[in-house]
């Protein structure tokens, strides 16, 4: 092979104070593992010299602590986008010492087509395999790898050999036209396949290939307690009474789920649940439990962005690529969360809220409005076009000291209109067809914790007027309660009635 092979430290020193870099994978799927940390040393060394040295770091969605990780601490992120769940990276972007922007991550790969987000200097990959004429394989996660390797001057390649080279074939590489030539994106089926199973580079921007062998551990799950299983079981029940309506089809429509404990819930009771068929998922980040309802037959296929599983369950795919190939795709983020194939297939979406209000917007990113906690990921792109938009939380947090259902949130990512049903472990409250005051009655008898109905019926007293019937002076009082004694429980609403 033509390639240069090199270690971390070389391909890093591609890498200079200022430039923009993309990297591929979603979540740490996908992700390379060791050229960011050679970077990260790389700055330490520059900064002890008494010279500047940031980049921009553009990526699938998360990484890991081998690239948010080792970059932030060695004070090495100018710009951060789209989506991030790393501690220390969190913190330094609430101490505003990072630049990150939340965005829908299906717009990016076009944001940085279109020149929105400035030229890319440098792409780093992480391959399964490289041809001679520049075919990469990708590995567990696609995410922004085939536009950034297109727009970047030079491409550092990670090979990761804890990765078959049989994984080809596994891939759909796809990147739409822009306009005015965009055409319609020929999916209409969650396993249809429409592009190459490999990302096509000009071989000679190639400037170095790194060895590595490190299995990826993507996953880390809280077994599902009290709480997520009920939410599970009120999503699935719903679900099933919905098919007996009518309302989805007996076949059943494909299926997108959120990251986290709570999805690997509802997917769980989603197979446990008698009266739902085997069906499809067309979502962003597969997870253990998809793959559990795959082998028990649950689940036909899976289309996403990454194998966002456990390292064992990831040995377990690769071991039996002869059952799992033909029923898993992997695509570029702007196809897995394609807001046109979203309302085309059908989808019904279930995301997670860490704050929703008693009218039905929703606040996935912001701790009382002014911390960052991970970002909008991909909520927005499924939500605003669901067939049926979901979301879920528990009632309560923090041991029942914040309510996670409040008169207004501080910060909104979904609105109103987007939500069509929320689930907490106390029920579901279906807003479909309901004015704000409506809306409010729903959501507090069904979802909100006993320990606050009585302050959400006293707030919609307070806020007696117009459609929906806000207070401007106690919307916020709850929070406010935290702030000042810890306990949204103390809150005294009745100050706000003299
Ligand atoms: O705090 O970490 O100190 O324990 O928030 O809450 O209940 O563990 O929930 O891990 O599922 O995350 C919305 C953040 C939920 C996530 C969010 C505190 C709570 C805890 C986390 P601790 P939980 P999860 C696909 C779709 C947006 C992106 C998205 C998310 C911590 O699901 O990032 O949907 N979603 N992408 O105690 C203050 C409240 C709180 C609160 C909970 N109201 N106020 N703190 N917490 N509610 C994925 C991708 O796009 C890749």
């Amino acid at each position: 092979m033509a390639y240069r092979f090199v270690s971390a430290e070389e391909a890093a020193s591609y890498i200079h104070n200022g430039d923009k870099v993309g990297f591929s994978g979603f979540t740490s799927a996908g992700c390379p593992h060791v050229v960011a940390g050679a970077v990260a040393a790389k700055a330490e060394a520059e900064h002890n010299e008494g010279r500047p040295f940031k980049i921009s770091v553009f990526t699938g969605a998360s990484t890991g602590d081998f690239i948010d990780g080792v970059l932030v601490r060695a004070h090495a992120i100018d710009k951060r986008t789209p989506y991030q769940s790393t501690k220390d990276l969190r913190k330094a972007i609430n101490e505003d010492e990072v630049k990150y922007f939340d965005m829908h991550l299906s717009m990016l790969a076009q944001s940085l087509r279109y020149g929105f987000l400035g030229k890319i200097d440098a792409a780093i990959i992480e391959a399964a395999d490289i041809t001679e004429d520049g075919e990469i394989i990708l590995t567990s996660g696609v995410g922004i790898a085939p536009t950034v390797c297109r727009l970047a001057d030079k491409i550092i390649i990670e090979l990761n050999d804890k990765h078959p080279k049989e994984l080809r074939g596994i891939h759909d590489i796809y990147e739409p036209l822009d306009p005015p030539e965009r055409r319609e994106i020929p999916i209409y089926h969650p396993g249809d396949r429409i592009g190459k199973p490999y990302v096509k580079v000009d071989p000679a921007k190639i400037v170095g290939i790194v060895k590595t062998s490190i299995e990826t551990d993507t996953s880390h799950f809280a077994p599902a307690d009290a709480v997520t299983t009920k939410i599970g079981e009120n999503v699935a029940n719903f679900l099933a009474a919905e098919m007996k309506a009518g309302r989805i089809p007996a076949s059943f429509l494909p299926l997108q789920s959120g990251v986290g404990n709570v999805a690997n819930a509802v997917l769980g009771c989603m197979g446990e649940n008698k009266d739902i068929p085997a069906f499809n998922v067309y979502t962003e980040v597969i997870q253990d439990a998809v793959i559990g309802l795959m082998k028990e037959g649950h689940v036909k296929f899976a289309s996403g962005c990454s194998l966002t599983v456990s390292k064992d369950v990831l040995r377990d795919i690769y071991a039996d690529l002869g059952f799992f190939k033909p029923k898993l795709v992997l695509r570029p983020e702007e196809i897995s969360n394609n807001p046109g194939l979203v309302r085309r297939l059908g989808l019904i979406t279930i995301n997670t809220a860490l704050e929703a209000d008693i009218f039905g917007n929703i606040n996935s990113t912001h701790v009382l409005g002014t911390n960052m906690m991970n970002g909008i990921g991909g909520s927005g792109d499924f939500t605003r076009n669901a067939y049926i938009s979901i979301f879920t939380t528990p009632s309560v947090a923090k041991e029942g000291k914040i309510s996670s259902i409040v008169p207004m949130v501080t910060h909104v990512d979904h609105t109103e209109h987007s939500v069509s049903i929320l689930v907490t472990e106390q029920g579901v409250a279906d807003l479909r067809g309901k004015n704000p005051r409506e809306r409010a009655e729903t959501i507090i008898e069904n979802c909100v914790s006993p320990e606050y109905k009585e302050m959400m019926r006293d707030y919609l007293k307070i806020g007696a007027k117009g459609q929906t019937p806000h207070s401007l002076d106690a919307c916020f009082a709850l929070h406010k309660e935290f702030m000042k004694s810890g306990d949204m429980r103390n809150t005294d609403l009745s100050v706000y009635t003299k």
